[in-house]
């Protein structure tokens, strides 16, 4: 495994994170620090609930097209971005396999017992193609990826979403300088819909989201020495229609000082104040394809599921 992330890399980063999300106002948290190896079973739980509508969609539209993307795309290398435990990632390589193109497979993403395992998993199902797993952080990391062969950039489970619209575009555009002639883009976006449905993919009644997103706070207890009470935080699911984007957010039931050891900070909550640890963006096909379009990319296919819920893009540059 090739990590970015190692030595001090991983620990400043969530260091320098938690001081800024939470000595501003109101306070904050970058998603990605839910991912470690309970956070990626938690939302491997997620994706498998009825109420998460992207996941089964997502594979809805692989399974229909991925031939079409091999065909078009004709890439020798899947290079996948967030690739968690890569569980659609086998109709892509069927697909790649079948066309006769497929050379290498490189899952990148920030938990190394996600990445090793899935790797595993692949090498072992795809006898001869080389796996070259990448412990990064796709916004920091994108130019260090391997740009050998012609590359097929997988971006899948709307997890673009989950970038403010400013580092988004920040995303795109150094993405794209990435590329080079020949290589395409897979990118999955969940489409607007019924605010209900949105917020119920967010808030199940099992409790399983509720989990995951209180997980960000062990992480932070394990990696921080700090002592939050994830159980004193509340779950909370809205949806924004200004800005067409759930928030998760963790609520404090009661006022609290909660000691960030490491940090040698305190972070006060009052009763009910909120941290933000995620927005998740819903598109329209006009606004991503102009994104997409003002960052360089030429918008080859939109696909979508057949209840019109997710979107995948396929552009080439
Ligand atoms: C993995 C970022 C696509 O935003 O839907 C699921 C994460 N958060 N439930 C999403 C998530 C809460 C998910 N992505």
């Amino acid at each position: 495994m090739i990590d970015h992330l190692g030595g001090d890399y991983l620990r400043q980063a969530l260091e320098s994170d938690v001081r800024a999300g939470f000595t501003s106002t109101p306070k904050w948290l970058p998603p990605k620090w839910f991912y470690d190896a309970a956070g990626s079973e938690l939302f491997a739980r997620i994706t498998r609930l009825a109420e998460y509508y992207p996941t089964r969609c997502e594979l809805e539209i692989l399974r229909r097209r991925a031939v079409d993307v091999a065909a078009l795309s004709r890439a020798d290398t899947l290079v996948e971005l967030g690739s968690g435990t890569s569980e659609k990632t086998v109709l892509l390589l069927d697909a790649l396999a079948a066309a006769g193109t497929l050379r290498a497979y490189v899952p990148v993403d920030v938990d190394a017992v996600t990445l090793e395992a899935a790797a595993e998993r692949l090498a072992v199902r795809y006898r001869g193609l080389d796996v070259r797993p990448v412990r990064a952080d796709f916004e920091r990391h994108l130019a260090l990826l391997p740009r050998t062969g012609r590359r097929l950039v997988a971006f899948l489970g709307g997890t673009i979403g989950n970038l403010t619209p400013v580092a988004r575009e920040v995303f795109l555009k150094e993405l794209r300088a990435t590329m080079r002639p020949g290589d395409t883009l897979l990118l999955g976006a969940d489409l607007v819909k019924d605010p209900a449905r949105l917020v119920a993919a967010y808030d199940d009644p099992r409790g399983v989201t509720a989990a995951f997103n209180r997980n960000v706070l062990r992480v932070i207890n394990r990696e921080l020495d700090a002592a939050f009470e994830p159980e004193a935080f509340e779950h909370v699911a809205l949806y924004d229609e200004d800005d067409e984007w759930i928030e998760m957010r963790l609520r404090a039931a009661r006022p609290m000082e909660v000691p960030i050891r490491a940090l040698g900070l305190t972070a006060a909550f009052g009763a009910g104040e909120e941290l933000r640890t995620e927005i998740s963006a819903k598109f329209r096909r006009e606004g991503l394809l102009g994104e997409l379009s003002r960052a360089g990319f030429a918008v080859a296919r939109w696909y979508t599921d057949s209840g019109g819920d997710f979107a995948l893009t396929l552009a080439a540059v």
